[in-house]
């Protein structure tokens, strides 16, 4: 039963990141980091198997970025466009003299919600980019 036998194994990182994983381990109580460690590991899998998925879902894309970086503002303005179909609502709000943060509400295929979030994310000038999805539908 090689699936359900617990495997070790090791774990490069930086010690700056390492310091704020564990804290984020002590912030959100987990045990230790392995627990930390396969909840993020199956949240990301959850994340992953729904990239060609037709199944509806919906959620949200948060973006946080600075609105002077050159044609950025254009650029999320046009993929928004471009998949008018699937975003319910898309709210804006100015943090401070740079910096914006935009939530986009969706709903749709997995596939396509998933392709407008890589679109997004990936786009010169966001800072940070969170997808969150549930399946509302064949639960
Ligand atoms: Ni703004």
């Amino acid at each position: 039963m090689e699936e359900s036998t617990l495997k070790r194994f090791g774990i490069s990182m930086d010690g700056h990141l390492l310091r704020k994983f564990d804290h984020l381990v002590k912030q959100k109580g987990y045990e230790n980091r392995s627990e930390a460690i396969r909840d993020l590991v199956r949240d990301a899998l959850i994340q992953h198997s729904w990239e060609k998925d037709e199944q509806i879902v919906a959620g949200s894309i948060l973006l946080f970025y600075d609105h002077h970086k050159r044609n950025l503002l254009e650029e999320l303005t046009k993929a928004q466009h471009d998949m008018h179909d699937i975003i319910m609502s898309t709210t804006h709000f100015h943090l401070d003299h740079a910096n914006c943060l935009e939530l986009i509400i969706v709903k749709g295929k997995a596939k396509d919600i998933q392709q407008l979030s890589h679109k997004l994310t990936s786009l010169k000038g966001v800072h940070y980019g969170k997808f969150t999805v549930a399946p509302i539908e064949n639960i």
